[in-house]
């Protein structure tokens, strides 16, 4: 598209012209005016929409792919989030892709790894395990559990537990853009757990406390690989009670790798943020796509300008440097979101910016 400024593509088509660019076309080659403005936007311009999945309408569709297909033939029975900008690209925000998984008592999935770093949220159910890397876990409602990048991993619902969803994240799409995603089957098809169930919360998921010596871990990712929701939503409540948290995110928490002090993967990061009875946050916008799940409570989020309402277990997707605010419903009870994003790629690659919005108090005007 033509710009009429300094410095900016602004050529207009002639009959010589469009001769020309079709003979640079035969020489797989273009002129770079013809792209430039697009190519180099003054700023972000996500194609990915914000978007609400409705617990409600969704969870009735995840069960009905129980009858449907058997995670056998499946690999992975999930049904994923199509971001309506970006149709045809499997992503549910800008290169993060998300997904619901369900199982019924006694199924599994077998183990698998690639190269694209995994996290998982769950939703509901009882008796779930995942193993990674032949550490087993137990998965209970609002716990989060880290897959990192070439690790082993399998999953399933013990007999005597209940069906249950969890929603999946990856970062499988932006390594897929780089070109450097690898896949593997193990060997065995599914893991041995060699360790007792949740060591990794119990070595490493003491408050403030690590092994000392002896157990030094040198990988490029969190050694706790689970983190439970009792003391996440524990911690959430004692922090909103010593501080005011953010005036854009409320009382927002990181996970984190215990070793580091930095997020719990390479390329994707988790958050976890309360909102109190009554909060209305201010809004910002930064680099970055968001993907929120609803953990507790009721609310909505203004983003881009437009209103969003919420409740639990709804996900809904803020697109990279899009405004957005949150306000909680209730005057009561306090609301409760997990979010997981790709800022730790844009900070590792020093893309990372960030903005408040300054008129208004901060808060935009929703057009709807
Ligand atoms: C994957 O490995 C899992 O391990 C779930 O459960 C969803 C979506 C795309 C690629 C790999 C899993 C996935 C996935």
């Amino acid at each position: 598209m033509r710009e009429d400024t300094i410095g900016r593509a602004n050529v207009e088509d002639t009959p010589e012209l469009e001769r020309y660019y079709a003979e640079l076309g035969r020489q797989e080659s273009y002129a770079l005016w013809t792209v430039a403005n697009d190519i180099e936007p003054w700023q972000p311009k996500p194609a990915s929409l914000p978007t609400v999945w409705r617990y409600e309408a969704m969870r009735p569709l995840v069960l009905k792919a129980l009858d449907l297909v058997s995670p056998e033939k499946a690999g992975r029975r999930v049904i994923a989030l199509e971001n309506p900008g970006r149709k045809g690209t499997s992503a549910c925000v800008g290169w993060l892709y998300s997904g619901l998984q369900v199982m019924r008592p006694g199924e599994f999935a077998t183990a698998h790894s690639h190269a694209s770093s995994a996290l998982r949220f769950i939703i509901e159910g009882r008796g779930a395990y995942t193993v990674v890397d032949g550490h087993k876990m137990e998965l209970n409602g609002g716990d989060f559990v880290i897959t990192p990048n070439g690790t082993w991993h399998d999953h399933g619902v013990d007999a005597g537990g209940d069906t249950t969803i969890w929603q999946d994240g990856l970062d499988m799409l932006l390594v897929n853009q780089l070109d450097a995603n690898f896949y593997a089957v193990h060997p065995e098809h599914v893991q041995k757990s060699n360790t007792p169930v949740d060591d990794t919360v119990a070595l490493y998921g003491g408050p403030g406390l690590l092994p000392a010596g002896g157990e030094g871990w040198n990988k490029p990712y969190s050694p706790l690989f689970k983190y439970e929701w009792g003391r996440t939503y524990e911690t959430l409540q004692k922090a909103s009670k010593a501080s005011d948290g953010s005036p854009y995110d409320g009382i927002m928490m990181q996970y984190v790798n215990p070793a580091t002090g930095g997020p719990v993967m390479k390329t994707l990061g988790a958050c976890i943020q309360l909102l109190r009875a009554g909060e209305r946050t201010k809004a910002h916008r930064h680099t970055g796509s968001v993907v929120y799940t609803v953990a507790k409570g009721s609310g909505h989020s203004v983003i881009a300008g437009r209103r969003y309402d919420w409740k639990k277990n709804d996900i809904f997707v803020v697109p990279s440097w899009a405004w957005h605010e949150h306000a909680n419903a209730s005057d009561r009870d306090d609301a409760v979101l997990f979010s997981f994003s790709d800022i730790p790629s844009m900070k590792a690659l020093d893309l990372y910016r960030e903005e408040a919005l300054a008129e208004n108090g901060g808060q935009q005007t929703p057009v709807h």
